[in-house]
């Protein structure tokens, strides 16, 4: 048995429940043992036996009271996974499915996602089960309070900065805010995405998707593909989602679907983001209201038909394994030419590996989707130097850093012999930054 294969072996025995986070440590395990051979100072030192255990796993209670008096308890998680290249970082995911093996994953997808960056980023992730659909803005505000009236203890500027991520966006971020501010007595960058009233960066909410396309370009440049009147679809209508779709039909894409975890709608005339946003951020509705406004578009039940959708580019901006081997087949059979991932894997290994074997372009998560902490990297460079950037200057830094992403990805896959394959190209060029910063650093 490999020694990478032995790692495998371990992580199933230890934590065999935690399925995401053994899917997502399985591929890069796979993708580095190509680049081991040069390395035998990691695998002495045991760079890698510890790259895959996180530092600090914090648990916790977080009790709040609801609207009608009920006592209600969630459960709260931080995982400060690796911090070699700097202060623990990541977002913070409130949703019902989230546990321990979702955060695990996230945070461990985080560190390489980072370090690709270029920024001085460790790795993190958190969350609860908390599921803010439906709850009035004075709930959320008390379980916002609870939460971080734990966390504030473990976090800080140089310790470790959380950010949002699925059902954690301007609104919480600031309930999240003020309470640390008033328990720690200090107002410092603990945090990424505040609104720009306190601290926040210009861009940082559309950082994620505007990065996702601006990968994409590099990627279809790099091919001397066109996006011009590209057929789009996007799943999710979230964060990610909606600033993609913006960015997409700026680059000449026509974006024809979206979803939200009821369903999805068609609307072959291209969809009117300006009222998913209105639908999804300002009233919190379905995406199924979509077609009282459009009456043409059609609605359809079921998230994942999305993808049996005919389309050139497709971009899943929802949750980890919305795509399935036989969804990838039917794009591939459909004609798709590109696919970008805007979640943080929404691929299953199968799905991933059918589309690189049928040289399908395809940028994976930790590369696709950096931007967005590509950008909380820059609000905390501004928060450390007291100043603000402006909209050009961010857009310029985030751009850059994309493009350096997609290029650095790409030259590392062929460099191992894997041509055009980012999953390996993204996974090693990761790698090789933590392992290196790890290694010199001793064994801790
Ligand atoms: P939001 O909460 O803003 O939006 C999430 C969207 O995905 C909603 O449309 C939601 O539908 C849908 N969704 C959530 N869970 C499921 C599910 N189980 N099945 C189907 N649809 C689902 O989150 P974001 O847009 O911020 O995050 C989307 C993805 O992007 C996540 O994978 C996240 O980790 C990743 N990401 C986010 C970044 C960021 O900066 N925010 C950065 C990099 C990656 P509904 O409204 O019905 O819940
Ligand atoms: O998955 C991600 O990269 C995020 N949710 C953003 C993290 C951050 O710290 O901005």
């Amino acid at each position: 048995m490999t020694y990478t294969q032995e790692l495998k072996k371990m992580i199933q025995k230890r934590d065999p429940n935690e399925t995401e986070f053994i899917q997502a440590t399985s591929e890069v395990l796979d993708s580095i043992s190509l680049a081991l051979d040069d390395h035998p100072e990691y695998i002495e030192s045991g760079v890698l036996d510890r790259m895959i255990e996180p530092e600090r796993q914090i648990i916790f209670r977080v009790p709040w009271v609801d609207d009608q008096g009920a006592v209600q308890v969630n459960r709260g998680y931080r995982v400060e996974f690796n911090s070699a290249l700097g202060p623990y970082k990541g977002g913070l995911r409130f949703h019902s499915s989230v546990n321990l093996g979702i955060i695990k994953f996230l945070g461990f997808e985080q560190i390489f996602k980072n370090a690709l960056t270029g920024l001085p980023m460790g790795g993190g992730k958190g969350g609860s089960d908390f599921d803010p659909h439906g709850k009035s803005d004075s709930e959320v505000m008390r379980f916002c309070q609870s939460f971080m009236s734990e966390l504030y203890r473990h976090i800080g500027q140089f310790k470790d900065v959380p950010a949002g991520d699925i059902g954690v966006g301007k609104r919480e971020i600031g309930f999240l805010f003020g309470q640390y501010k008033r328990l720690a007595n200090e107002y410092s960058g603990v945090l990424t995405g505040k609104d720009l009233s306190y601290g926040g960066s210009l861009l940082r909410t559309q950082a994620t998707g505007y990065g996702l396309l601006y990968f994409t370009k590099a990627m279809t440049d790099d091919h001397g593909l066109n996006l011009k009147d590209k057929l789009c679809v996007i799943s999710g209508s979230g964060n990610v989602a909606i600033y993609a779709a913006y960015k997409a039909k700026e680059l000449g894409l026509k974006v024809i679907a979206m979803s939200d975890s009821d369903g999805y709608i068609y609307d072959k005339e291209g969809i009117d983001i300006d009222l998913v946003q209105t639908i999804k951020e300002v009233k919190r509705a379905r995406i199924k209201t979509y077609i009282n406004d459009r009456p043409k578009a059609e609605y359809h039940k079921g998230s994942k038909g999305i993808w049996q959708i005919k389309c050139d580019v497709a971009l899943p901006c929802a949750t980890q394994n919305e795509m399935d081997l036989l969804d990838a087949k039917t794009l591939v059979q459909n004609g798709v030419q590109v696919v970008a991932e805007g979640a943080n894997m929404p691929l299953s290994r199968e799905a991933s590996d059918y589309l690189v074997q049928n040289k399908i372009l395809y940028g994976p998560a930790k590369a696709a989707n950096a931007g967005g902490v590509a950008v909380s990297g820059l609000e905390m460079s501004q928060n450390s130097l007291r100043l603000k950037w402006s909209v050009e200057e961010v857009d310029e830094r985030l751009k850059k850093i994309m493009n350096d992403i997609y290029r650095e990805a790409s030259l590392t896959a062929a460099k191992y012999g894997q041509k055009d394959n980012l999953i390996v190209g993204a996974n090693i060029a990761g790698f090789l930054r933590v392992a290196e910063a790890m290694y010199l650093q001793g064994v801790v």
